[in-house]
């Protein structure tokens, strides 16, 4: 059923932005919140955080969303949940939590990267937190440390962005909620995240290109995505979790195994970053 709708969402004839519209509405109902305000799509590491936020409202199945497909790697949560958030301010904030993502290395192209993203902007949100599971180029940075994304190297040379569309990237990751996000937690360096096609980890070379060009950190995700949430002009928060160093970067070599094991580790507290993040947004 996932393959079916990722084809129908990838069928030219379709509009990517209806497909958005009809994951929106189809939302709406199955939460009983007609309009959320906040997004935040959980990346490795980081499944542990909707809870924390606020009381679970609702949870769907994300596959049963117009033009979601089945999530395909392990330790991702295959749910979509809306949290009501009592803000630090004290007002009331509905959070949709998208449990998963589609990688473009799954090989269906950049509408279903993108999809999640544009569901949430049909929603009615205004600002997307995008997390994500990464490598380090920074040997200070130890497995478990969070960094927030400043910008991005997209070394896919894809994009979410069909036809003459020329979005303008600069402060493509919001300095407003950068610094929300820093008052929360000081500590929280910031990096550029480079984005590989994947699903193979770098070379060791590779990750010395990725330096040598300015990145900080190496992932196979994010950066479509921020794109298209600039597109439906949203603000947009990046929080790398590094899981491990890069290729080449640490003496031993990468495991999927170890990437989640880092993640889970890590989770308590990036979880608790996370939501009283989004406490804040
Ligand atoms: I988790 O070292 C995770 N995702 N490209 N490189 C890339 N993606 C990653 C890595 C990494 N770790």
């Amino acid at each position: 059923m996932g393959m079916t709708r990722a084809y129908q969402l990838n069928d030219p004839q379709t509009d990517p932005f209806e497909v958005a519209k009809a994951a929106a509405a189809f939302i709406a109902t199955e939460t009983g919140v007609p309009r959320h305000d906040v997004a935040v799509t959980l990346g490795s590491g980081w499944g542990g955080a909707a809870e924390l936020m606020g009381e679970v409202v609702a949870e769907i199945p994300s596959a049963d969303i117009p033009g979601f497909a089945k999530p395909a790697v392990a330790g991702h949560v295959a749910t979509t949940r809306s949290i009501k958030v009592t803000k630090d301010d004290g007002a009331t904030a509905h959070v949709l939590v998208l449990g998963s993502r589609t990688h473009y290395y799954e090989g269906h192209g950049v509408r279903p990267v993108a999809h999640g993203v544009r569901t949430a902007a049909a929603c009615g949100v205004k600002a997307m937190v995008l997390t994500n599971g990464c490598g380090g180029l920074h040997v200070s940075w130890r497995p478990g440390q969070v960094v927030l994304i400043k910008d991005h190297l997209n070394l896919t040379f894809e994009t979410p962005l069909e036809g003459a569309a020329f979005v303008d990237l600069t402060d493509l990751y919001t300095p407003r909620l950068r610094d929300l996000a820093r008052a929360v937690d000081p500590t929280l360096p910031e990096g550029v995240y480079a984005q590989f096609r994947g699903p193979q980890y770098e070379t060791p070379a590779e990750v010395r290109m990725a330096g040598i060009l300015g990145a900080d950190l190496v992932g196979m995700s994010t950066t479509m995505e921020a794109v298209a949430a600039r597109q439906a002009g949203l603000e947009v928060l990046g929080l790398s979790l590094v899981t491990n160093l890069a290729a080449g970067i640490s003496p031993t070599a990468l495991s999927h195994e170890e990437v989640l094991e880092a993640g889970a580790a890590a989770g308590p507290v990036i979880s608790e970053l996370l939501a009283r993040i989004v406490r804040t947004v």
